[in-house]
């Protein structure tokens, strides 16, 4: 099969197909980290078009939006790994006032397939559930997603908050999404940034010192 298949079943938003190919695909051991790239990501990316130019509108994206994660729950446990010796703890979420998901669902499945352990803290996230979360969970690092130009800035809040309670020391912070980029990261303060799943995954690697398989 091609991963296209999937791409279009996306994009049409036909969850049911997306999940039938989908299966198809690791039956026929494609590996999960193409048909995420080559299938799933690929085909959001014409959505984003489509959307960007007015040819579809909010309902035929959440349709999508769904496809996609139908698809992704399938590829979950084949990324994540037996939980053996973990590498690091990290608490990710997207930022207050944005409700957008998928991408920060992705990092989190792929750290977890890395080896780490993930808290996922979901979307809407205000800078005293973040302070709060690494007093509770201690992480080794936050990750915040956002992906409108007008929730980023809330990235600079949380970074803020944490240092008025003396935190920001105790962690690395990451950021991403699709606005964000390496100079803005450097910009509010943050330790890194990276612009996919992928690099996270590097990124994080990089930040604590551990070689990446
Ligand atoms: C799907 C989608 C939606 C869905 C979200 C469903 C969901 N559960 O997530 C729905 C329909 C709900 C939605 C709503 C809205 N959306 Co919208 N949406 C998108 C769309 C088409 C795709 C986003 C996506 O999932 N991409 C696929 C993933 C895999 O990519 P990603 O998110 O970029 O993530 C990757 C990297 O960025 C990175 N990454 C992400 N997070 C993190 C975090 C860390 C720590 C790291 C290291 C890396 C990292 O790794 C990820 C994986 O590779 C984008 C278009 C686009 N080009 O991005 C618009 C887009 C983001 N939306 C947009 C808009 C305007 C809206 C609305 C305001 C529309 C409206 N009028 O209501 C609302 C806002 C709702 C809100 N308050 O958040 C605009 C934003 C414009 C801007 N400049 O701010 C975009 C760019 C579309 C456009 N061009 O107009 N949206």
């Amino acid at each position: 099969m091609e991963l296209s298949e999937i791409a279009s079943a996306l994009i049409e938003g036909n969850r049911k197909r997306v999940q039938e190919l989908v299966s198809l695909a690791i039956k026929e051991g494609v590996p999960p980290e193409r048909i995420i790239n080559e299938g799933l990501i690929a085909g959001m990316q014409v959505v984003g078009e489509r959307f960007k130019n007015n040819e579809i509108f909010v309902p035929e994206v959440l349709i999508s939006a769904r496809a996609m994660h139908a698809g992704m729950d399938l590829l979950k446990p084949l990324l994540a790994k037996s939980p053996g010796i973990l590498k690091g703890k990290i608490v990710i979420g997207t930022v207050k006032g944005d409700l957008h998901d998928i991408g920060k669902n992705l990092v989190a499945m792929m750290l977890e397939g890395a080896g780490y352990q993930v808290i996922d803290l979901g979307i809407d996230v205000d800078a005293e559930k973040f302070v709060e979360s690494v007093k509770t969970y201690n992480p080794d690092i936050l990750g915040m997603s956002a992906l409108l130009t007008t929730t980023m800035p809330y990235m600079k809040v949380t970074i803020e908050a944490l240092e008025r309670e003396g935190l920001r020391d105790k962690v690395k912070v990451i950021v991403g999404g699709a606005p964000v980029t390496e100079e803005f990261a450097k910009e509010i303060g943050a330790d890194g940034y990276a612009e996919d799943a992928g690099s996270a995954v590097e990124l994080v690697n990089n930040l604590l010192g551990i070689k990446s398989a």
